[in-house]
Formats: C-alpha cells, structure tokens, sequence
C-alpha cells in the first residue's frame, strides 16, 4: 500500500558522486546510498535497481584520496574505497562532502564489525 514503508535497512547516507570505472576509466556521476550493510550506486535517484552494491563486510578502509596519479590528478575531494576485489575512486562534491562520506562509511564498517547483524531483509 501507499502507506507502507521501502523495504530495506535505514538509509545512513545518500547523495550524487563522481565515480571512475574500473577497466575504461571513465567518470560517471551516480546517486549513492549508503545502508549498514552496503554502499549501492544508481544512475539517477529515482532509479529502483542499482548498478552494483558494494558489501560492507568486503570493505577494508576508505580513506581520502591523497597519492594521486594520472587522471586522478586532475579530481579533488576525491576518496576511495578499497574492498577485497576492487578500489572504487569517488569524487565528492565539496570537501565536508567527502569527509562525510569516508566518516559515514567508515562508522558503518566499524559498526558491522563489532556488532554484526542478520541480513534478515535480504531473505524474503
Ligand atoms: C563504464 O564505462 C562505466 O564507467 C561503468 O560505470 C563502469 O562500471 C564500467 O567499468 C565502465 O566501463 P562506459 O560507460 O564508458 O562503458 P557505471 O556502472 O557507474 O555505469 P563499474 O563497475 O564501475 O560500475 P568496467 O570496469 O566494466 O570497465
């Protein structure tokens, strides 16, 4: 009904990013949200089904974006995300933005490792 809640964790963070693809390289702005579980990517907020979503419990750190080469050189407030199989480059728009984002996702990290949960949603 119209009444009823989005199915899914709480939200902790959302909002738009510049993100670097892996292989080709080539910068694209995404809406990212940030849940206690995952980081998931879409091309527009309004979109329903994500590009990719990134498990929490496969990120090793994220942290400010401060050895630069190449391309990188060029993007500021940039920060990645480093996982167990890929590091996600990403550009905030402000530098509070990108400290946020590396706090927020830090914290959910951090949160998931001491107290880990059932990823009860995910089951129906
Ligand atoms: C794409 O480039 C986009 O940057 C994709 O990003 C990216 O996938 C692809 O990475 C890259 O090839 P083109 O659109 O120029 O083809 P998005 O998914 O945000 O659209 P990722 O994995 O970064 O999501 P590779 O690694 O598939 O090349």
């Amino acid at each position: 009904s119209a009444t009823k809640p989005p199915a899914g964790p709480p939200v902790l963070k959302s909002g738009y990013c510049v993100k670097q693809g892996n292989v080709r390289k080539s910068w694209k702005r995404r809406y990212f949200v940030l849940d206690e579980f995952s980081i998931s990517y879409y091309k527009c907020e309004q979109d329903k089904e994500p590009l990719r979503s990134i498990l929490l419990k496969d990120v090793c750190k994220a942290h400010e974006c401060l050895v630069k080469s190449g391309d990188l050189l060029m993007r500021d407030n940039l920060f990645e995300i480093i996982t167990t199989s890929r590091t996600f480059y990403i550009q905030a728009d402000s530098p509070e933005d990108m400290r946020s984002w590396i706090r927020a996702i830090t914290g959910a990290v951090q949160a998931l490792k001491f107290h880990p949960r059932e990823m009860s949603f995910m089951r129906s």
